[in-house]
């Protein structure tokens, strides 16, 4: 089936969550729906802030903006607006965003009969973001532990975080989400480079499919995962990733407050050694 003629039998209405018929339509190639206005209108209101927030600060050079969360010393609760007030509306601008990105994601699948893989998936970045604006400063008590939004800041807050634990490579669940995080990367060049090489051969070859697909694999390494195999392993790979990731950051601090090399010492200190 021709795209035109797919999105003429598939451009029905229903599978919508909320707002029954009322924002069920298209703008050019793009469902709208109810979350499509929420996430405009979140992404706008958002944008906008962030350009206030850079024009009441001292500079335009896009590398040094900066909108810092509020002082710990407000702890929980709201700050005034120029003192970390604009981070906190920013954050809640942001988050509105991304679950009504989500949410639409869901709608589209719902209309289309497909999983809902795509919107799982997504939830995975938004829990990673989510645990370390909202989560991780909730269990410390201050939204002055968030990061700041700013393309050096948020590095340079990065960095201090790390130091604050002596050396954060030694983290064993960073160790884990760098590890997936590599992983994905070698699984997704092995499927580009496997994709590319059988269905775009030179001029005059003819097009392979999955008999040398997995013959290659099984050729190399003794093993094809198949098909279906290497995109499951991807998302797992790639979700983990995300999920590691979450879980290093959200443990630094309101579970372990001690260097990560220190935390090791529980291997030095097993009985079977004395
Ligand atoms: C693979 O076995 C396979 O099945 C034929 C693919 O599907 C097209 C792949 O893309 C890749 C990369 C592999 C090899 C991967 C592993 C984990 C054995």
């Amino acid at each position: 089936m021709s795209m035109l003629s797919f999105e003429r039998k598939y451009r029905v209405r229903g599978g919508t969550l909320v707002g029954g018929d009322l924002f069920d339509f298209w703008v050019g190639p793009f469902y709208v729906g109810f979350f499509g206005v929420t996430a405009i209108f979140f992404a706008l209101l958002g944008t906008l802030l962030i350009i206030y927030g850079a024009a009441i600060g001292p500079t335009w050079n896009l590398w040094q903006i900066n909108i810092a969360p509020p002082d710990l010393k407000y702890g929980l609760g709201l700050a005034p607006l120029k003192e970390g007030g604009l981070w906190q509306i920013i954050t809640i601008c942001a988050i509105g965003a991304f679950v009504s990105w989500a949410l639409r994601q869901v709608e589209i699948a719902r209309k289309l009969g497909m999983g809902l893989h795509i919107p799982f998936a997504f939830s995975f970045a938004i829990l990673a973001y989510v645990t370390l604006v909202v989560v991780r400063p909730l269990l410390l008590g201050a939204w002055g532990h968030g990061f700041p939004y700013g393309i050096i800041s948020h590095l340079d807050w990065v960095s201090n975080v790390g130091y604050q634990f002596l050396h954060f490579h030694y983290n064993p669940a960073h160790m884990l989400a760098v590890t997936f995080f590599f992983t994905t990367t070698l699984a997704l060049s092995m499927h580009g480079s496997l994709i590319l090489a059988v269905t775009n051969p030179g001029r005059g070859e003819e097009v392979k499919g999955g008999e040398h697909e997995n013959t290659f694999f099984r050729d190399d390494i003794g093993y094809s995962i198949g098909a279906l195999g290497i995109h499951r392993l991807g998302l797992f790979l790639a979700l983990s990733a995300g999920f590691w990731s979450a879980v290093c950051i959200v443990i630094s601090g309101p579970f372990w407050t001690r260097g990560w090399p220190e935390w090791w010492n529980w291997w030095l200190q097993l009985p079977i050694w004395s």
